[in-house]
C-alpha cells in the first residue's frame, strides 16, 4: 500500500467513525450583543452554566458578550452556517432571513408584554420557530425586549408629526424604515454599536429602544428626551445553529432545550427589574421621560406599513390576524 492511499483509508475510517459515534465533547461559541450585567447576559450565562453542569460537561460553551463576534445581521447568519453555534438575537433583524419572524416587527402588533409571552409560547411562537428552523435556527426560548421607545437629542416626540424630518437610526429591517417614515422622518438602519456616536456628532437625531438598552449604551447621556411611545414589543430569542444542535444526542438536546426554558424564565423576572433601575439612572442623569398617553394617532400612523408588509406577504395575512385578534 503506497502511502497516500494509506492516508485515505485512514481518512475514510475516521469519518465512519464520527458518524457513528455522536460528538461526546462538544465546545460551544455564543453571540450576545449586550453589556455583561444586562439580563440577556446574565440568562445566557446561567443557560451555559446549566448546560455544561447536566452533561457533566460533555458541552461546555462561552457566551462573547458586547457584539465582539460581530454585527447582528451577520451573526444571525453565523449561527444559520454553524459557526457561531448559538445566540440571542432581536426577531427584528431576525425577519431579514426569517420572514415569519417579521410580524412581531409591525408596530403595535401586540397589545401588552404578558400578551405577548402568551402568544409567543403558543401558537404564534411555534409558527415563527418553525420558520426559524427552515432557515437553519432552533429556538430555544423567547425572552424579552420589552417595548421600545424613541429618544432625541433634541425634543419630546408627543406626537407623530413630531417625527417629521427627523433623522432617526432603526435596527436593519425594513419595517422599521417605513414605520419611521409613514410618520414623516428620515430612517437610518445601522448597527448598534454605531449609535451612541452618531447621535453624539449629529449623524442622527435620535433612535428609538427600550429603557435598558437605551441607558446600558449611555444614549441617554446624548439624547436626553425619551418619549415613552412603546411602539414596538418585539421578542427576542435564545437559538441554537441547527448544525450544531444535530451534533447533540437525544439526551444533550432534552438538556439544552430545558436549560433554554429555565434562563428564559430568569431573563423574563431579570428584564423588569432592570427597567425600573433604568429609567432611575435616566432620571437621575437628568433624562426628561414623556408618558405618552394617547398612542392612537401613532397607531393609526402605521396604516401604511401595515397596507404594504400584507400586500407583499399575503401568506401570513393568518398569522397577522392571530396577534391582532387574540383576546
Ligand atoms: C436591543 C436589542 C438588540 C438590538 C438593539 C438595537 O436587544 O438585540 O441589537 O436593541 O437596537 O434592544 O440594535
Amino acid at each position: 500500500m503506497t502511502v497516500r492511499t494509506f492516508a485515505l483509508n485512514t481518512t475514510a475510517a475516521l469519518g465512519v467513525a464520527m458518524l457513528a459515534t455522536p460528538a461526546m465533547s462538544l465546545d460551544l461559541r455564543g453571540w450576545n450583543i449586550h453589556v455583561e450585567d444586562y439580563p440577556v447576559s446574565i440568562a445566557m450565562e446561567a443557560f451555559v452554566e446549566e448546560v455544561e453542569e447536566k452533561t457533566g460537561g460533555e458541552i461546555t460553551g462561552k457566551v462573547f458578550h458586547n457584539g465582539v463576534l460581530g454585527d447582528q445581521p451577520d451573526a444571525i447568519e453565523q449561527v444559520r452556517l454553524g459557526v457561531i453555534d448559538f445566540g440571542e438575537f432581536s426577531l427584528g433583524p431576525m425577519g431579514q432571513s426569517v420572514p415569519e419572524a417579521n410580524v412581531v416587527s409591525l408596530p403595535f402588533i401586540f397589545s401588552s408584554v404578558p400578551k405577548m409571552y402568551e402568544l409567543m409560547d403558543g401558537e404564534v411562537g411555534a409558527a415563527i420557530g418553525e420558520g426559524m428552523k427552515a432557515k437553519g435556527i432552533m429556538p430555544l426560548g423567547w425572552y424579552t425586549a420589552g417595548a421600545r421607545s424613541f429618544y432625541t437629542a433634541s425634543q419630546p416626540i408627543a406626537a407623530p408629526e413630531d417625527v417629521q424630518g427627523l433623522k432617526i437610526r432603526v435596527m436593519s429591517n425594513d419595517l422599521f424604515v417605513d414605520m419611521v417614515e409613514s410618520m414623516g422622518g428620515n430612517a437610518t438602519p445601522m448597527a448598534f454599536g454605531e449609535v451612541y456616536q452618531s447621535i453624539k456628532t449629529g449623524v442622527v437625531d435620535g433612535a428609538e429602544n427600550n429603557p435598558p438598552s437605551y441607558e446600558s449604551t449611555a444614549h441617554h447621556e446624548v439624547a436626553k428626551y425619551l418619549s415613552l411611545t412603546e411602539h414596538l414589543i418585539i421578542p427576542e430569542c435564545l437559538c441554537m445553529s441547527l448544525k450544531t444542535w444535530e451534533k447533540l444526542t437525544p439526551e444533550q438536546q432534552d438538556v439544552v432545550m430545558e436549560a433554554g426554558r429555565n434562563s428564559t424564565e430568569m431573563q423574563r423576572q431579570l428584564w423588569e427589574e432592570r427597567v425600573a433601575a433604568s429609567l432611575d439612572t435616566v432620571r437621575s442623569a437628568g433624562g426628561e421621560i414623556t408618558e405618552v398617553a394617547d398612542k392612537a394617532p401613532f397607531q393609526e400612523a402605521m396604516a401604511p406599513v401595515y397596507e404594504g408588509f400584507l400586500e407583499e406577504n399575503p401568506d401570513l395575512t393568518e398569522l397577522v390576524e392571530m396577534i391582532r385578534n387574540a383576546e
